[in-house]
């Protein structure tokens, strides 16, 4: 017999921590720079440990916590969901850039995703496609509204389950369902039906999860789209798209939200919701 247990955090995290793994990455940091990160890493620490009178209960439950954060594959999953949202925030308002506003990249990116034409559904299930579906609709453009041919949005998101495909062992969802690389035509529009997405919880029974109990908190992120919006000699984007007046827009465990990433679709005579929304691509 077998049995099916839904994707834990160590199933999901896993993927996340295998996937991060196979990339070698480098950041080109001269040690002098890495020397005043780490002191100022180190320094904030301290100082946190001296303001608050930290324990050696409360230091060795910590110790066993972050071996716990490895060994179930949560690195990824942990520091998306805490620390990302500082990287990306001072990253893109340092350049100015003037185009669509970036959010997190999150742990469940895979690039590469199949090609869908500019007017396209989603790879989508029985069971997705009698969710309630959004038409999202719209044109990617330069600064000056001209429209790009032959961009990329790339989409992923999570099922109404609240699952993302490869990163839920034993649920026996296809590979690529709800993910795509969709081109735009060769006015830079693009029009794709998906699933509606609903508020999503993060996988909370491993070591983030009880890092989240411990202080009373919840581990939902409000419901979102996950995009990756690039085109040749542009910056890309990578963003997130989120529904006004929905469950934690106002308390993302992530931090992620920003007013000009959100969405208000109108319910149409089909029964489906459609929402207009165009990208804008600084130049490279
Ligand atoms: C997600 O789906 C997500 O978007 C983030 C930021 C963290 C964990 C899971
Ligand atoms: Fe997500």
């Amino acid at each position: 017999m077998t049995t099916i247990d839904a994707p834990s955090a160590k199933g999901s995290g896993s993927a996340a921590t295998d996937r991060f793994k196979t990339e070698r990455l480098s950041a080109d940091t001269p040690p002098e720079r890495a020397k005043m990160i780490y002191d100022d890493v180190l320094d904030a620490l301290g100082g946190v440990i001296r303001k608050h009178e930290v324990t050696y209960a409360e230091y060795k439950v910590l110790k066993q916590w972050v071996i716990d954060v490895g060994e179930g594959g949560e690195w990824p999953l942990w520091l998306d969901v805490f620390v990302e949202h500082h990287v990306e925030d001072v990253n893109y308002s340092r350049h100015g850039f003037h185009g669509t506003k970036g959010s997190i990249e999150g742990p469940y990116y895979i690039p590469n995703a199949p090609k869908l034409p500019s007017v396209c559904t989603m790879p989508m299930r029985d069971k997705d496609l009698s969710a309630d579906q959004l038409v999202f609709s719209g044109q990617v453009t330069d600064l000056d509204g001209t429209g790009i041919g032959g961009a990329r949005i790339e989409m992923w998101s999570n099922d109404a389950d609240g699952y993302y495909s490869q990163f839920a062992e034993g649920m026996d969802i296809p590979e690529w369902n709800l993910r795509g690389t969709i081109v735009t035509d060769d006015q830079g529009r693009y029009e794709i039906t998906t699933l509606h997405p609903v508020p999503y919880r993060i996988p909370h029974d491993g070591p983030t999860g009880k890092f989240i109990e411990s202080y009373g908190g919840h581990p939902w992120r409000p419901a979102h789209l996950h995009l990756i919006v690039s085109a040749s000699g542009r910056n890309a984007i990578t963003t997130q798209l989120y529904f006004r007046g929905g469950d934690y827009i106002d308390n993302d465990v992530a931090s992620a939200v920003k007013p000009e990433l959100m969405l208000e679709p109108r319910k149409g005579e089909d029964g489906r919701y459609h929402q207009e929304y165009g990208f804008v691509l600084d130049p490279a």
